[in-house]
Parts: C-alpha cells; structure tokens; sequence
C-alpha cells in the first residue's frame, strides 16, 4: 500500500521542508544537494585561474560575472539544503575534510583560453539539460532554486559559445586553440551525467521520489542531441569517430564512454582534485578572520540575528 507520502509525490504535489518527509527522502536530498553546492563551489576555480589572462577588458567583465554567479549558485543550494536540518557549515567542513563529492569535470585543468569558451558551452549546457528538469522536481527550495540558476546559466553558455565561434572563425592557430579545448572537454563533459543507469545505485530511488525526473543517460543522450549540430554551426568536431545520427530513434549514437575514467576522478585521482581541494581549504582557512569579523559585526549591530 502506498504512504501517504508516495501518494503525494505521485499526485506531483512539492514537498516544502515542514512537510512530513521519510528520513532517506532527507537523506537523499541533502547527498545530491550538497554535492550540486560544492560543484558550483570549486566549479569557480578553473575560470577563476582565467579572470587576470582574458584576452579584452569585455572579456574579463563577463568572466568575472560568470564566476560571481557560480558563488551565488552555491549560496542559493547550501540555503536550501538547511531548510532539510543541516547548517552550511557542516556542509563545507564535509567538502573540505569529509571526502564530500562534487562533480567529475571540476578536476580537470583549464589550460588555454578556448577552455573558457567550452566550458561555458559544455558544462554549463550539460549543467541546463540536467537542471532544467531538477526545477521541475518533487522538493520546492531546490526546484526554485534551479529556475534562477537555469536562467543564468543560459546566459554563461551563450558567453562560451560566442567566445568558440570567434576563435573558430579566427586565424587557424585560434580555431586550433577551440578544436584542441574541444577534443580535451567532450568526453568529461558526458561523463558529468553520472554513471549508466545500470551502474547508477541512486536512480531507482531518486526517480520514485520524482527527484530525478529523466535518467543518467536519458539525459546525457539529450545533450548529445542537441551539442552536435552547435559543433556542426561553428565548424569543430567532436573527438568521437562513432557518432552517427539514427534516422529511426532521431538521435545520434556516440561511442563507448571510458568509465574507469570517470570511476577514478570521482574517487580523487583526477589531474586537478588534489589542487582544487587545496585551493578550497587555502581559501577557507585564510578567509577565517572575515566569517569572523562579520560575525562580531553583527553581533553588534544585529544581536537578534545571531544564534548563540
Ligand atoms: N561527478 O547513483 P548515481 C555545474 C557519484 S553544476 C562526481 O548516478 P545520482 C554548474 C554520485 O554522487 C554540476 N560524482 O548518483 C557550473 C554517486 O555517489 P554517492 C553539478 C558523481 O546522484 C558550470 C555515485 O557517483 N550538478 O556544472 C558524478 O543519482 C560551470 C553514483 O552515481 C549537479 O550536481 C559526477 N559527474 O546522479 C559551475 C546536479 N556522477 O553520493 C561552474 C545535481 C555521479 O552515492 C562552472 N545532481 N557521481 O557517493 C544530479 O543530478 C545527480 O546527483 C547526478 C548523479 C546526475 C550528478
């Protein structure tokens, strides 16, 4: 028989955080919440190292922008992950000392200025397909926050799809420049999905919850469908000689994702993890004296806004 819980969700009623909710629903959301917080978080370093060698003043200005708006991505999803019980800072101590996971594609190194312009075209694109049905899903602080967040993101993947189709029109060292960023982000790009949905342990009960709306590679198919005939418009090649369109399903097949890979970043051994966590943990410790120079501030100014 059916809780009254699962009858709710399977109405498409939003679960608000003083709603009754089962203690894994919690869970749940707070595991792929936390993680989608921290990515956004240490998603800011690899543009981060860009900001100061952005080729014009207009450059910069929009990188910069962009960055500003990952920070406040990750402040709007710690937000809504304490309206399940949990402070931001435990949240941050799990990222920085607890093995806390964000995503795969933050681990890889940002080595000339096309990778600015895939970025913002691959990553934030895969970031759209997956979180424009997370705005859709069954809990309402996250869902909410994924409506603003879609609609910034749309203007980061325009910046980055503008930055590739210039240097793809540009001399033939700039289209060089965007082909080579290509070739290096589309396969971490797709494996940004998460595992197949054989190998995806979360899916089924994410799925029941209406959390997850689409799969893994439901998903991912959905990014391919609509990233190769972008490529095809600005005249780059994606690395991937299996990719054919099927005139039956109407999608384009693509090649064997190397998930040992994928298994291998995620478990840490990624060329950019050790960096970015000690990037992280740099900027937290020497950033200790400010939390606590607000802190006193508005303990002063504002003593009913704090706690203890
Ligand atoms: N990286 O059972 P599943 C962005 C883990 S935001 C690392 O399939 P699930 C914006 C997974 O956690 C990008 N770990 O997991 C931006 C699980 O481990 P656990 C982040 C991964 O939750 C742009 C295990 O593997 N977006 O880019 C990854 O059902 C530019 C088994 O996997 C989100 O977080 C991965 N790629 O599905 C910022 C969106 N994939 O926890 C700056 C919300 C899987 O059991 C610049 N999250 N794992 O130990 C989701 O949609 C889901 O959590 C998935 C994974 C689809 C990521």
């Amino acid at each position: 028989m059916l809780t009254q819980f699962e009858e709710r969700i399977n109405a498409g009623e939003v679960i608000e955080p003083k709603d009754r909710m089962p203690e894994r629903y919690r869970k749940q959301l707070i595991r792929m919440m936390s993680q989608h917080a921290h990515s956004e978080i240490v998603g800011m370093l690899p543009e981060g190292n860009w900001i100061t060698r952005a080729p014009s003043l207009r450059r910069k200005m929009t990188l910069l922008a962009k960055v500003q708006d990952e920070a406040g991505h990750g402040l709007y999803i710690y937000s809504s992950t304490e309206t399940l019980g949990v402070s931001r800072a435990e949240l941050v101590d799990q990222l920085l000392y607890g093995g806390a996971k964000y995503s795969s594609i933050f681990n890889y190194p940002t080595l000339t200025w096309a990778d600015m312009g895939v970025i913002g075209w691959f990553v934030d694109g895969a970031a759209i397909v997956n979180q424009t049905m997370l705005a859709k899903c069954s809990y309402g602080p996250y869902a909410r926050a994924m409506i603003r967040i879609c609609k910034e993101e749309n203007f980061h993947k325009k910046q980055g799809y503008e930055i590739i189709a210039t240097l793809s029109a540009g001399t033939p060292e700039q289209k060089a420049m965007a082909q080579d960023a290509v070739n290096r982000w589309w396969w971490p790009a797709l494996m940004m999905f998460g595992p197949p949905d054989t190998e995806s342990p979360n899916s089924a009960e994410l799925m029941k919850w209406k959390i997850k709306l689409k799969s893994n590679d439901e998903l991912r198919q959905r990014f391919v469908d609509l990233t190769v005939p972008q490529a095809q418009a600005v005249n780059l090649t994606l690395p991937d000689p299996d990719l054919k369109f099927n005139e039956e399903t109407q999608h384009w097949e693509f090649g064997k994702i190397n998930w040992d890979e994928f298994w291998q970043v995620i478990k840490g051994n990624g060329p950019m993890n050790a960096e970015r966590l000690k990037a992280r943990r740099d900027a937290h410790e020497k950033g200790a004296w400010v939390r606590q120079a607000a802190a006193e501030y508005a303990r002063k100014h504002n003593p009913e806004l704090i706690n203890s």
